[in-house]
């Protein structure tokens, strides 16, 4: 068995960990509020084994499913365990690396054909009393929130025709219901999209199927009161280039991206595409709403090009990290009107992981938070990530134009997404819960959750919990209250 290509990748913060784990009454130092009792669920990439081709990248880890538990006697629980995919099992059993290249079934070992290579390493997503562990490439496994035990590729009891589920759904705060997609949704490279509806009940309501302008990596999307909004950024893939063993995405600065707008209810022949800049993308979209004159607004964390080296350098894009340009951006459309072109004013700093409370989900909001770079930082920044470089200061923007708020970590420390919980009184901002790494020494990091005040992020954590474990940076995480996961048990 070989080692792991000593790159970026796989070394420092990113060395593969392997460990599953589960430790109990940790000490929770500080004040911890009432409210943040649950659990917040993370998913973290793992690569069980060292990867068949050297340049492979994060995305390609196995997933991890971690849960960190605040308890009713004041301590917390952290566990760690793989998902046990198809794809895992089969590793484990031959001891090895079996499957290939990020999204390239065609360098896979030939008896794996046939076997789901998804790796359910994106998002833990919550909803009627389900977990399950998400990744854009495939159908999300279900796991169960206590025990992380792997229960199994998960179609909605057999209601989803589409074969692939978004890591990034969108939950309607008055109905509970969840709105997804899925593209490649028939097959690779293909423009195919399916766009479903679940009811709070769990039940897979509506799913329809449209074509996408091209194949895209559509990572993210949102909802309003009234539309669903479908982002497309030219980062492409293509058929020819996968059989002859490429990467799944190039990045085509000359291609327009598009924003697909259709009422959320509707029939996809319904959909309308607004034009947006060339070259453009985005991962994650803060939010979108609609205003009091009808006029739809969708508020991405926008980027000069795609933010991952591993896609623009196969692209033939050669630029710095420091050279892409991104901001907070708007694009505002009519919805009733019949396509177009967006209108695009920038709104916020660049950076990336935006948060906002669940009850703004698709309503106007007045603030949300997110991670950026602190561009006044006196030393290096902590390495890590699929980026290379951890985001070190975290944001509470003023959606109304008032002055941001800031928390800036010190060199070498960075921020994972924060997740946001809840305050009980509508007129409290709520909480974020935060996992922060930092190096303190050569190969030696401390881990801490930390608890801030929402509306008060500069005050600095009101409470901290040290995971006495080696972590690996998340992807994305989930709250879910205790409540919510005492009446699903
Ligand atoms: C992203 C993450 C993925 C993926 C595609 O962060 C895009 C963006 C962790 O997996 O497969
Ligand atoms: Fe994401």
């Amino acid at each position: 068995m070989g080692a792991y290509p000593q790159t970026m990748y796989f070394v420092g913060l990113n060395e593969p960990v392997g460990q599953e784990v589960s430790l109990k009454g940790l000490t929770v130092e500080g004040t911890l509020p009432p409210e943040v009792r649950g659990s917040f669920y993370r998913a973290v990439p793992d690569p069980a084994f060292p990867p068949k081709f050297e340049n492979d990248h994060t995305l390609s880890g196995d997933g991890m499913v971690s849960r960190l538990s605040f308890n009713a006697d004041g301590t917390a629980d952290y566990a760690i365990r793989f998902v046990e995919t198809a794809r895992y099992l089969a590793e484990q059993a031959a001891g090895e690396a079996r499957f290939g290249r990020y999204r390239n079934p065609f360098t896979d070992d030939a008896d794996m054909a046939g076997v789901d290579r998804t790796v359910a390493n994106t998002t833990p997503v919550w909803h009627a009393g389900r977990l399950l562990m998400t990744k854009e490439d495939g159908r999300p496994y279900r796991v169960d929130p206590k025990t992380l035990d792997t229960l199994g590729s998960y179609d909605f009891g057999g209601a989803l025709k589409s074969e692939t589920m978004t890591a990034h759904v969108r939950i309607d705060p008055a109905t509970k219901e969840l709105f997804f997609y899925g593209y490649e949704a028939d097959g690779l490279a293909s423009k195919t999209v399916s766009y479903c509806v679940v009811g709070p009940d769990g039940a897979l309501k509506s799913e329809q199927w449209f074509d996408a302008p091209y194949c895209a990596m559509m990572h993210d999307f949102t909802i309003s009161e009234n539309y669903a909004l479908f982002p497309i950024y030219p980062t492409t893939a293509d058929l020819e280039r996968l059989k002859a063993g490429g990467e799944h995405w190039h990045h085509e600065p000359e291609l327009d991206s598009w924003l697909g707008v259709m009422p959320r209810y509707g029939d996809v022949s319904e959909l309308r595409w607004f034009k947006g800049p060339k070259g453009v993308h985005s991962y994650h979209m803060m939010n979108a709403w609609e205003d009091e004159t009808g006029l739809l607004h969708f508020d991405a964390c926008l980027n000069s090009t795609n933010a991952f080296a591993f896609i623009r350098e196969p692209s033939g894009i050669h630029i710095q990290p420091w050279e892409m340009q991104g901001a907070l951006t708007r694009w505002t459309v009519d919805p009733k009107a019949d396509g177009g072109e967006v209108q695009e004013s920038v709104i916020g700093p660049p950076g990336d992981f935006p948060v906002i409370p669940a009850a703004s989900q698709g309503r106007p909001y007045t603030h949300g938070w997110m991670l950026t770079m602190n561009p006044e930082l006196q030393g290096p920044p902590l390495a890590g990530g699929p980026v290379g470089a951890m985001f070190n200061l975290l944001l509470r923007l003023d959606m109304r134009g008032g002055p941001p708020q800031a928390l800036a970590l010190p060199p070498m420390a960075g921020f994972n997404e924060p997740v946001h919980v809840p305050a009980t009184d509508p007129a409290h901002e709520g909480w974020l819960v935060t996992i922060v790494d930092q190096q303190i020494g050569d190969n030696a990091f401390l881990h801490q959750a930390w608890v801030l005040d929402a509306a008060n992020i500069a005050a600095g954590p009101v409470a901290k919990v040290t995971i006495p474990h080696r972590l690996r940076p998340q992807v994305h995480g989930w709250w879910v209250p205790q409540a919510q996961l005492d009446s699903a048990a």
